[in-house]
């Protein structure tokens, strides 16, 4: 199958960077899945299946990039050769005590919000996700599914409005195929679009719907709390006929922030607004006069609730700031003390050593019959 790179994305931009790797035998491509140290890609000629060379894991560091879902590589038969510069990167901290960022996927231009209006419905959970997709290149789009399941759509839309701000809501049934014309503007040529949600929310069912066919597995939710059972395991691009590209990725089971306010700030612009009308920069916004925040509650401007979830946002940032700083100053003493053990075992085998070279010295130098 022949595929049209503009279909998957290729633009001028990365034209211009596969170019000034002024090689004639690499190829773009793109990775669509990642499979047990093996990526399979979409380049010109179809679907191929890519490795990277040994030489790359043997320099393995810190800093070394691997390829994630939905990179641009330049690719030689079988051998992924480089990864070209990467933009609308979605990340995300990684679930555990350690503070570490997870790059999810490369080249995304809408992140497909998505939350189910059954009883997973959460606002709360809207607004994390919408602090952890704010602050990057990527357009956030909430996607409400399974209208069918719900007699109050118009309330939660109303709830939404002062989280959502200017971030577009479709209320959708993916299963019953209701709202889907409203995502079509969404499927631009071209177009990489990232389903992101927690699992059971109809990810995949979308993506099949959409499709027309089940190219996907997909999974009943949990009588009880409508909660899913994780049936999608990896992240999988999917080309749409329309020449878009998709990506089904596993439900979260876990939304942490980041560490850095910018997301924070992006999404609660309303209180960064108001915040700057305080009378004092260093206002605190709890008692001081001329609070414009405090002001703005009090008229009914400002849904005290909103501006908790700002406080807990940021608090919770901050701890993770902190937390980081506590596991690098920890990771600091232990390389210390491993240091400190290492030079004492290489002192311990050096005295060792020139007391060895001594004594054989001294026997030598007995068998040439001298004597200390
Ligand atoms: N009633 C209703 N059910 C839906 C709708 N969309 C999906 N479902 C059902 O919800 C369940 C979960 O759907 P999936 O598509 O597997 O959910 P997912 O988000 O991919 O879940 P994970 O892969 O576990 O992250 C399935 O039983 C779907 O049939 C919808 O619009 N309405
Ligand atoms: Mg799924
Ligand atoms: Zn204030």
């Amino acid at each position: 199958m022949k595929i049209n790179l503009l279909d998957l994305g290729w633009n001028d931009q990365l034209q211009e960077s596969f170019d000034s790797l002024e090689s004639s035998n690499l190829v773009p491509a793109r990775i669509a899945r990642e499979n047990r140290g093996e990526y399979i890609a979409y380049c010109q000629f179809g679907e191929i299946r890519l490795k990277l060379p040994g030489s790359y894991l043997a320099y393995k560091n810190r800093d070394q990039q691997y390829p994630i879902i939905g990179d641009w590589v330049a690719v030689e038969p079988g051998i992924i050769r480089t990864i070209l510069p990467r933009r609308g990167v979605f990340q995300r901290e990684e679930a555990g005590k350690r503070s570490k960022t997870q790059k999810i996927a490369a080249h995304i231009d809408y992140a497909f919000l998505i939350t189910g209006l059954d009883d997973d419905f959460s606002a709360k959970r809207i607004e994390r996700y919408l602090a952890l997709a704010g602050g990057s290149s990527i357009d956030p789009v909430i996607i409400l599914n399974k209208a069918d399941l719900c007699q109050s759509i118009q309330d939660r839309l109303k709830a939404l409005s002062p989280i959502a701000r200017d971030v577009p809501i479709h209320a959708i049934s993916a299963l019953e195929q209701k709202g889907l014309q409203e995502l079509s503007p969404y499927f631009e040529r071209g177009k990489t679009i990232a389903l992101l949600g927690s699992s059971g929310t109809g990810k995949s069912t979308l993506i099949n719907t959409l499709l027309g066919y089940e190219q996907l597995k997909t999974g009943a939710v949990r009588q009880a709390d409508s909660k899913g059972r994780h049936t999608t395991t990896w992240r999988e691009m999917v080309l749409m006929p329309q020449g878009s590209v998709i990506l089904d990725t596993p439900g979260m089971r876990e939304i942490q922030l980041m560490g850095n306010d910018e997301g924070v700030r992006s999404s609660f612009q309303d209180i960064e607004m108001l915040a700057k009308q305080c009378r004092f920069r260093n206002c605190t916004h709890s008692s001081e006069p001329g609070c414009a925040i405090i002001k703005a509650i009090e008229e009914g401007k400002l849904d005290p609730e909103r501006f908790n979830s700002f406080l807990k946002l940021k608090r919770e940032n901050k701890g993770k700031r902190k937390r980081s700083k506590i596991v690098d100053t920890e990771m600091d003493k232990v390389l210390k003390k491993r240091k400190r053990e290492f030079m004492k075992t290489v002192s311990v085998s050096k005295r060792k050593a020139e007391k060895q070279r001594r004594k054989l010295s001294r026997s030598q130098d007995e068998d040439f019959g001298y004597k200390y």
